[in-house]
């Protein structure tokens, strides 16, 4: 059963759930935990426990209720240039393209801070391009749900929506290019670790729509990363501490042509096979 976040009404504080089939359980109503945070301020072990003790009731019709980004407190991280497709569009779009051909190569990964809370968008809701960006693209990804051990207690769609245009001017740029409102999805729901099958052979795929019409179609898999997912997270806890967990997206391999740019009103679907679909229009700032 998934993880997720979800609210009943607009005034409703967010809530924990389960999804079965189209129902969603209240975790916290049921004797469970309450909130992400709590969640993964504890080991994989308890969670399990704890889900295992809960007893559900009748629970709500999902139809009736909002799914929300699934985080709270924790700070989002990404991984880049993990897959090949990624290296050589990097070398394409920027003036200094050996750094992302040694960065693939090099031992210690590419990490880089994301976002928080407050600047993700939730399932349905705008993911943004900047006002001063020219060039732009969603970046799908598996994204890893982490406990303030460095365990993965579940697995997230993430799009790292990134500007082209001011990354490829000068790579000093890119937390400009990276970070900035609404620059990031993560939903609909956690796949939690012990029932996600195979997270190292995942099926990716990516489709954008524009005005009805499909504007862009790609395909990855997760068994074409580059370095493994226990070697992203151990970079990233390396003498960095998150009590309330983490999210760590793990990069892309789909990104579109060099002439396309997302458009106000493209629609953005996220798919990775085993967790669901992230759908986000998008708005440009
Ligand atoms: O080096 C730039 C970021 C690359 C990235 O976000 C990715 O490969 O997914
Ligand atoms: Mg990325």
């Amino acid at each position: 059963m998934p993880l997720c976040r979800f609210r009943r009404s607009e005034s409703d504080s967010p809530r924990l759930g389960l999804i079965s089939g189209e129902r969603v359980y209240d975790v916290a109503a049921a004797g469970g935990p309450a909130t992400l945070a709590e969640v993964l301020s504890g080991s994989v072990a308890e969670l399990r426990s704890a889900l295992d003790r809960i007893s559900l009731g009748d629970g709500l019709a999902l139809a009736d209720v909002t799914l929300l980004a699934p985080i709270d407190q924790q700070e989002v991280w990404a991984a880049g240039v993990t897959y090949s497709r990624s290296r050589d569009a990097r070398m394409e779009e920027s003036q200094e393209a050996t750094v992302y051909d040694r960065v693939y190569a090099a031992e210690r990964p590419e990490i880089f801070f994301k976002a928080t809370q407050s600047r993700v968008a939730h399932p349905g809701e705008a993911v943004a391009i900047r006002g001063d960006s020219t060039w732009d693209v969603p970046e799908p990804e598996l994204a890893l749900v982490l406990t303030s051990g460095g365990e993965v207690a579940g697995y997230t769609i993430g799009n790292d929506m990134s500007s082209r245009s001011i990354e490829g001017e000068n790579p000093l740029y890119l937390p400009q290019a990276k970070v900035y409102s609404r620059c990031a999805g993560l939903g609909p729901v956690i796949a939690l670790a012990w029932e996600l099958e195979n997270p190292n052979d995942a099926a990716i795929s990516l489709k954008i729509w524009r005005k009805g019409e499909l504007a862009f179609e790609g395909n990855t898999n997760t068994s074409q990363l580059h370095r493994t997912l226990d070697d992203l997270v151990a970079y990233l806890f390396r003498d960095n501490d998150f009590p309330a967990g983490a999210i760590l997206m793990t990069g892309t391999g789909i990104i579109p042509p060099g002439e396309f740019t997302l458009q106000d009103g493209d629609i953005v679907d996220i798919e990775v096979a085993g967790i669901g679909t992230l759908s986000n229009p998008v708005v440009r700032l």
